[in-house]
């Protein structure tokens, strides 16, 4: 798919103030292609009870004493407690923002208690485009203020680009010695199987942004060195469940978004295979006409749209243990999955009434939901 080019906002933040930078052309923040699927909405076992408002927040992530840490695409980020009083962080990058790039993710480091440092990804503002970086810095709090302090980037896509498709989900593993990034192929798919390209992948570093010895392919350099898995379209989830396996998702075309069992090396096909068919309804091969490429292990047809993934580790919903929940944008809603046996499989799927863009579990175990827009709200779901 050719795109047009994009309308581009770019927010270039220094301390506290706020400089609109550039503006260039259309883009769709949208990532949804078809309506709700007809599902049938079960019961929820929750309230959802609304706690802070935002303006299109794209990411949750959480400290280790349970306050929130809230990203807004446009470049804001916002501290809170567990009650929605918030602090905006200031200090941030410059932030390319518009159509589906902009401030991305949050994660609070492993060693946070040590370093206090936190990590973000974000679309940096480039001549010819933009670049999803990876970047820690040092979250300093004063007496009713946070700043970053300490920028320090470790990852920069090499190539620019005006697409979408940004893919910058942030997690660690168990141990706290890496941290993967999620890698979208910024619409240009036949990239996602050029092992050159740092598009449609997932790279995996050691905390400071060095490349683990161990990576599959360390010892040819470059962008190589720093890849773990290829072939992914636009993942917007990923997290290790309690067995220390590393579960991704990502939108299909039109149909065919993925639940992915992420083993290192390899190649989960998109730019040449999808379970979905292309926005023109152009048929795609499916992941088993070709062995060199790993298939889904759950794959959902229209009407999903699948952003944030969470593994369950709380005492409220005692029959989630051992699941992850998803959110969905096009399909407005909360899923859960469940993996008997190891095998993922929808097991729930509760109508939420809004685009839902991220769902997190805190330390505590409690569940957070954020929803996609403007105004866009927080929630905790209470038993
Ligand atoms: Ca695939």
């Amino acid at each position: 798919m050719r795109r047009r080019p994009i309308l581009f906002a770019a927010a270039l933040l220094t301390g506290a103030s706020v400089v609109t930078i550039a503006a260039v052309a259309q883009g769709n923040r949208s990532t949804g292609y078809l309506p709700s699927a007809p599902y049938p909405s079960e019961t929820q076992p929750f309230t959802p009870t609304p706690v802070a408002e935002f303006q299109d927040p794209w990411a949750i992530g959480f400290l280790p004493d349970n306050r929130l840490l809230v990203t807004e695409i446009e470049g804001r980020l916002f501290l809170l407690t567990p009650d929605g009083e918030r602090t905006e962080v200031t200090n941030l990058p410059p932030v390319a923002a518009g159509g589906q790039v902009g401030l991305h993710d949050v994660a609070a480091s492993p060693d946070y208690a040590q370093t206090g440092r936190i990590y973000l990804s974000y679309s940096a503002p480039s001549e010819n485009g933009t670049q999803i970086t990876l970047a820690h810095a040092v979250l300093r709090q004063g007496d009713g203020t946070a700043q970053l302090a300490d920028l320090t980037e470790i990852f920069r896509q090499p190539q620019q680009s005006w697409g979408g498709h940004p893919g910058a989900i942030i997690a660690f593993d168990p141990a706290g010695e890496h941290v993967f990034l999620t890698l979208g192929e910024r619409q240009e798919e036949q990239h996602a199987q050029d092992p050159d390209m740092a598009r449609g992948k997932i790279i995996r570093l050691l905390l400071d942004g060095s490349v683990p010895e161990d990576n599959p392919w360390a010892s040819e350099g470059g962008f190589r060195a720093q890849t773990w898995t290829t072939g992914h379209r636009n993942p917007y989830g990923l997290a290790f469940d309690a067995d220390g396996v590393l579960w991704e998702h990502e939108m299909g075309p039109r149909g065919g978004d993925e639940v992915n069992r992420i083993e290192p090396g390899l190649n989960y096909g998109w730019g040449e295979v999808s379970e979905g068919v292309g926005y023109d309804f152009a048929a795609i091969p499916h992941h088993d006409t070709n062995p060199d490429f790993t298939p889904p292990e759950h794959a959902w047809g229209t009407g999903t749209a699948p952003s944030g993934l969470a593994f369950y580790h709380g005492e409220d919903f005692p029959d989630w243990q051992g699941s992850a929940l998803v959110g969905a944008l096009a399909g407005q809603a909360l899923i859960r999955l469940s993996f008997e046996g190891g095998q993922p499989a929808e097991a729930e799927r509760w109508d939420m009434g809004a685009r839902i863009r991220d769902v997190d579990v805190a330390p505590d175990g409690t569940v957070w939901v954020l929803e996609d827009g403007a105004p866009g709200r927080l929630l905790r779901l209470d038993f």
